[in-house]
């Protein structure tokens, strides 16, 4: 391990050595949540348009071996801020709603280590990776650590998730309106009796949008949650406005901080459930509030690059756009995704989804964009979310930390679409939390159900055994386990795994 850091350390800095300062463009990632392969128009959707997203593909490089690193949100962001796959951490799957900070003060991430370049660094929107410290996060107090103690200089967020509670913006280190006369409570039990839940069937016979399977806890805007909350009412957004307020509070930030190189990530909560997209956009697709979601979340993009050209920043910005993990239809709502889906294939040919092991799961959109620095066209080089840390140190001549970051590798070369670029040669993919875990390798992937998959009844398909081999060149779709017939390519792989665990 030390020595691949000190490798990427040199490469680091003899890049470094060749940039001046006008190269430290600005960075901002764009991560959707939910977005399969197959949701968006410039990866072959056909029943919706997505002209905005498009536009950055058209001018940028689209990968078609692209990769989150989980198959759900929490472990993928995770392992996006701090360059380490999620299944090393203890702690690092789906946090619920009173998760306190998962990566703790002084872990070096992409924010940081942009800053120690001179960035000044921001998020906007779904957080999800746990807040403040203690038992549990001190919603009426200081809300620490948090973002600010990771390296950003500013957070405006959705501290868990639009299905969990406390329906409520953070800024910095404090709920946004919150009055202190009403102070928001969060629990695991219903606070009084007559508390309104979905699981009421007078309070479920109005709700705005029913519930499928959980849900049914706390009920705000019409619409049932994961956890109980009370107080807190000035405080509680609309789901309708959340895109609008992820757009006001990053044009706001990006516009202050304009004269210095910015790193924003924009972390959308589209197309994440309950799917309830701004009036102006429902009824905008004919694959119901799912599809809308996803016109919604190119509205957004397009309110950036707007930005961007506004404020003539666009030729010095790096734009990566992402998704945390593959598609979903039903997770708990029922809003007419499978009903409404037609010809529609959210992970396009790739097998599985969200919680999935399977292709589905985390291969997904992956778009980068730096007109003049970026030669537009398509990639089939191997990256992944986890590789942003090393590559943004890379590009702005910040040698790693030793330790720092491990599992991220430097691809600068391969996002910047240089003719000699390798991308990733291997790569861990995860679900959840473990133990199930894929490895891919060159063409070959290996996928381990030691136990149990955490997640078996959400996931598309069940293993075919305890352990499958596909080979994604001749089999994208992951369709012909050759585990039995090749078990000299098994074993090798598993090997393989088995190191990388023990790294
Ligand atoms: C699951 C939720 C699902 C979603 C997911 C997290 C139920 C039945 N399912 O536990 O709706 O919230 O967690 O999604 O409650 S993620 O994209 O943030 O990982
Ligand atoms: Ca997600």
């Amino acid at each position: 391990m030390q020595k691949i850091t000190l490798t990427l350390a040199i490469l680091a800095v003899s890049y470094a050595a060749n940039l001046s300062a006008a190269d430290k463009p600005n960075v901002i990632v764009i991560m959707a949540d939910d977005l399969g392969y197959g949701d968006i128009s410039c990866y072959g959707a056909t029943e919706l348009s997505t002209p905005n997203i498009d536009a950055l593909a058209e001018r940028g490089l689209r990968f078609t071996q692209g990769y989150c690193s989980a198959s759900t949100c929490t472990p993928t962001r995770f392992s996006f801020l701090t360059g380490k796959y999620a299944f090393r951490q203890p702690g690092a799957g789906i946090a619920p709603p009173n998760a306190t900070a998962l990566i703790q003060p002084g872990t070096d991430t992409i924010a940081s280590l942009l800053k120690g370049a001179g960035y000044k660094t921001a998020v906007v929107g779904k957080w999800h990776l746990g807040i403040g410290g203690g038992d549990a996060p001190d919603w009426n107090g200081e809300l620490n650590p948090g973002p600010l103690e990771i390296g950003f200089d500013y957070c405006y967020l959705l501290p868990t998730t639009n299905d969990r509670v406390p329906s409520v913006y953070v800024e910095n280190h404090r709920v946004v309106n919150l009055d202190p006369a009403d102070p928001l409570w969060v629990g695991r039990k219903k606070p009084t009796p007559d508390h309104p839940t979905g699981t009421d069937p007078d309070v479920r016979a109005k709700l705005k949008m029913d519930w499928s399977h959980g849900h049914n806890n706390t009920v705000h805007n019409g619409i049932g949650r994961i956890g109980y909350y009370t107080g807190g009412h000035k405080a509680r957004w609309r789901d309708e406005d959340l895109a609008d307020k992820w757009v006001e509070k990053s044009v706001e930030w990006i516009e202050k901080n304009k004269d210095d190189p910015f790193f924003l990530f924009f972390a959308s909560h589209d197309l994440h459930v309950p799917r309830m997209p701004h009036e102006r956009f429902q009824g905008m697709t004919k694959l119901g509030f799912r599809g809308d979601s996803i016109i919604q979340l190119d509205w957004c993009v397009g309110e950036l690059t707007k930005t961007l050209d506004r404020l003539k920043l666009t030729d010095n910005t790096l734009i990566v756009f992402c998704s945390d993990n593959g598609p979903v239809l039903d997770d708990g709502y029922q809003d007419g995704a499978i009903t409404k889906l037609g010809d529609h294939k959210p992970a396009g040919i790739y097998r599985g989804g969200k919680y999935s092991i399977y292709e589905g799961g985390t291969r997904t959109p992956f778009i980068t964009t730096w007109p003049g620095k970026i030669k537009p066209g398509t990639s089939d080089k191997i990256v992944c979310t986890v590789d942003l840390p090393a590559s943004m140190a890379s590009m702005v001549g910040q040698s790693l930390p030793e330790d720092a970051c491990p599992d991220s590798f430097d691809v600068l070369p391969a996002l910047l679409g240089k003719s000699d670029a390798k991308g990733r040669d291997h790569l861990l993919q995860q679900p959840n939390k473990g133990p199930t875990l894929a490895l891919r390798v060159g063409d070959w992937k290996v996928l381990s159900y030691e136990k149990t998959a955490p997640h078996k009844k959400l996931t598309y398909e069940k293993g075919e055994g305890k352990y499958e081999l596909y080979h994604l060149v001749d089999d994208p779709s992951e369709k012909n386990n050759l585990a039995r017939a090749n078990p000299e390519k098994l074993q090798a792989m598993l090997a393989r795994l088995e190191e990388i665990k023990a790294d």
